[in-house]
């Protein structure tokens, strides 16, 4: 390792990020990766370096005077209770409610919605600091059982477990290395589905790459070391395996994933005849099918085979020649995001310009009704069984806080259920949703919230939030978070951008691999809208964005350093080069590239964030953020780009890390943490952007 440099500008004195003497050879270039030693988040190096970094970036934040008062602000209207839609299961309804300031949601049963619930599952009691969060749950057909998976400081690993829900009392059971799966009982409550993989090497667990999972059997009051092997492929390291019982007990459906890939297979086995094989219905890799529902052998899928926006089939199991597949439902202008069965209908929930509609149709198809909501929003719910006439749905948008209906199939009626109290008066502020052309000519919508009687004067601190990837869609949703940003004054901004899945598949080829690019160029012409039409200007504007949204505000920020004031890449992937070594960082290659591919290589080296830094630039003021659990986007990413933002970046703004301990990537982070992080970006945003606070 060479020397240690600190580079010191006329503000900061970043913590010493020695450069190392790793080169690597693409396919015949070479590129150094000085930082690679941040890619051991054990070592005592990385350690004392991570250490440093938050000792900086939290002597910073400490020196804002609203940070205080930002975090009072966020943690009173942070407390009003959160209701999830109630769900059925045997004769007892289940739903999740949140107090206020619970770190985690608390799981509740009932025997009829009038009774006083009781408590089944309160994941508080876990953990001193609500870290250890729920992350999956499944239900027993009769309601006696219920299977639930535990994260330990947001990992994507998973344990299950059972408990008895007359009791409250946990059984034995106990499966782990659990991860990206979900539970599916058999009908006769004796045991479920799952999906794992081999157990990693405790010290590595975060970091190593994940193959081979394999789907099992857990037959309750047995030690996992008895799970039957349901289906392995060793000779597919990448498939992945989801098993789905379905409502009438009769199949299990196996859906075969390959990473991120919106293309999947679909087998199938009989649980009703002993021994009966898993049979491939669908057995290459050319469009998305997801299975609906059946009646006997008639299943239903939504695909977008021939239809880009997707569609309904059936197929009958006992006549699945293709040319015997009958279209139900047609592709329609919209596009359709899910599918579920009540009251013998379809209930299908389509996107329109990245806000929610909900048809219904009949089993062969026939339209029913639109379902009458309650404004431009987004819209989850209408789970329940095929024979159900009840149903529940959620309804929120910037300035509405999820409100749960409670709905009538046969009347088509919608009933108030929860009503959320906050402490603001939506008529207050105002959602716009406005078209701009991205560099190519490309018409992309966005919304645009703020306070009413904004004056455009070019000079709104305003946020610019995106992600653009994995057909992904960006809909509307209330968020504390969002207000207090907009009580301060802030503008806030969602472009739909390519790459998502607002206009369906194509939508998302448009923004993948080879044509990545036009994420980032959609992204960049959000901005010049923003500021174009008075909303903003560079100095005020921020962008933000998690995950590939961190990529995203990478990739944009060394590409138009001169367009932003502040930028917050959260969890990004910000090493396109060694992204695919990492946990199931391999996954992505599907949306990405492999940088093993030449051609894939000379994109992703164009955009890599970590790769694109030039010395002696002015960034924008950056705070980056990431966890030491993140195991989907391991913490390097961040760790490096930090180190190499630091030494290339000239000027007074700040360019800092905050590192996050006992946390992940994001799904099931403690209230406490996620109200500390909100506080720290809007105090550097309130800093950094100039923000004239007025006092609330
Ligand atoms: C993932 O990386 C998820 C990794 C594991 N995984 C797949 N396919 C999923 C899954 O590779 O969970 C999947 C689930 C939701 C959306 C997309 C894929 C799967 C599919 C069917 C059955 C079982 C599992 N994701 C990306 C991510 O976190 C985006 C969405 C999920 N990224 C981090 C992308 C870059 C940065």
């Amino acid at each position: 390792m060479a020397e240690a440099m600190t580079p010191v500008n006329s503000t900061f004195a970043y913590p010493a990020s020695p450069k190392g003497n790793q080169v690597d050879n693409y396919h015949g270039t070479t590129v150094a990766d000085p930082y690679r030693w941040l890619e051991n988040p054990d070592s005592p190096e990385t350690k004392t370096w991570v250490d440093a970094q938050n000792k900086l970036t939290f002597g910073f934040l400490e020196q804002i005077s609203e940070r205080d008062r930002i975090k009072q602000r966020l943690t009173k209207l942070w407390n009003y209770e959160k209701y999830s839609t109630p769900f059925k299961q045997g004769d007892r309804y289940f739903f999740f409610k949140n107090d206020g300031l619970q770190n985690q949601s608390v799981l509740y049963t009932l025997k009829s919605l009038e009774d006083q619930p009781t408590v089944l599952l309160d994941p508080n009691k876990l953990s001193d600091d609500g870290t250890v969060a729920l992350s999956g749950l499944a239900i027993s057909e009769d309601g006696a059982l219920v299977a639930y998976g535990l994260s330990t400081s947001g990992s994507d690993w998973q344990d299950w477990k059972v408990r008895q829900v007359d009791t409250g009392k946990d059984l034995a059971d106990l499966v782990q290395w659990v991860k990206f799966s979900s539970a599916s009982w058999t009908k006769d409550g004796k045991g479920f589905f799952y999906s794992r993989y081999d157990a990693p090497k405790a010290k590595t667990k975060l970091e190593d790459v994940n193959y081979f999972q394999k789907l099992y059997y857990h037959r309750l009051g047995t030690p996992q070391s008895e799970d039957v092997l349901i289906y392995e492929r060793p000779d597919q390291k990448e498939w992945g395996f989801s098993g789905d019982v379905t409502e009438d007990g009769h199949y299990l459906i196996v859906s075969v994933w390959l990473g991120t890939d919106t293309r999947n297979l679909v087998f199938y086995k009989d649980l009703i005849t002993p021994n009966a094989p898993v049979v491939e219905l669908v057995n290459t890799f050319e469009a998305e099918y997801r299975f609906i529902d059946n009646e006997g052998t008639r299943f239903w899928f939504s695909t977008d085979l021939n239809a880009p926006r997707s569609r309904v089939v059936a197929i009958d199991i006992a006549n699945s020649d293709r040319a015997q597949w009958q279209e139900i439902i047609p592709e329609a202008a919209e596009t359709l995001q899910s599918v579920s069965t009540l009251n013998h209908q379809f209930v299908a929930s389509y996107l329109k310009d990245a806000y929610t509609q909900i048809k219904i149709f009949d089993l062969d198809g026939r339209p029913v009704r639109d379902v009458e909501l309650p404004g431009i929003g987004s819209v989850g719910g209408f789970g329940g069984k095929r024979e159900d006439t009840e149903t529940f749905y959620s309804f929120t948008s910037f300035t509405t806080p999820t409100t749960i209906y409670r709905y009538d199939m046969v009347t088509g009626k919608s009933t108030l259920f929860r009503q959320p109290k906050v402490d603001f008066n939506p008529q207050d502020y105002e959602t716009r949703q406005i078209f701009y052309r991205s560099k190519d000519g490309t018409q992309v919508p966005m919304f645009v919230v703020h306070k009413q009687g904004l004056k455009l004067d070019g000079n709104n601190p305003t946020l610019l939030y995106g992600y653009g990837g994995f057909g992904v869609s960006l809909t509307p949703s209330f968020s504390v978070s969002l207000l207090v940003w907009m009580e301060m004054g802030g503008v806030y901004a969602v472009p739909s951008l390519r790459g998502g899945g607002e206009y369906g598949e194509e939508w998302h080829q448009s923004g993948m691999k080879d044509k990545k690019q036009n994420v980032f160029d959609d992204f960049i012409a959000a901005a010049e809208w923003l500021i174009k039409n008075q909303y903003t200007s560079p100095k005020k504007l921020a962008i933000a964005g998690g995950s590939n949204g961190g990529l995203l505000v990478g990739a944009c920020m060394t590409q138009r350093p001169d367009l932003f004031g502040a930028a917050l890449p959260d969890v990004g992937v910000m090493d396109m080069l060694r992204f695919h070594k990492f946990t199931i960082g391999w996954a992505w290659t599907s949306e990405y590239g492999s940088p093993e591919n030449p051609d894939d290589f000379k994109t992703l080296h164009t955009y890599s964030p970590l790769h694109n830094l030039k010395p002696n630039v002015d960034y924008p003021a950056t705070l980056i953020t990431t966890a030491d659990h993140d195991d989907r986007v391991v913490p390097a990413h961040s760790f490096k780009f930090a180190a190499a933002l630091q030494a290339a970046h000239t000027g007074t703004n700040p360019v800092l890390i905050r590192i996050e301990t006992k946390a992940g990537h994001g799904a099931g982070k403690p209230t406490a943490k996620m109200i500390e992080e909100t506080a720290d970006k809007w105090a550097f945003l309130v800093k950094t952007l100039e923000m004239p606070l007025t006092p609330q």
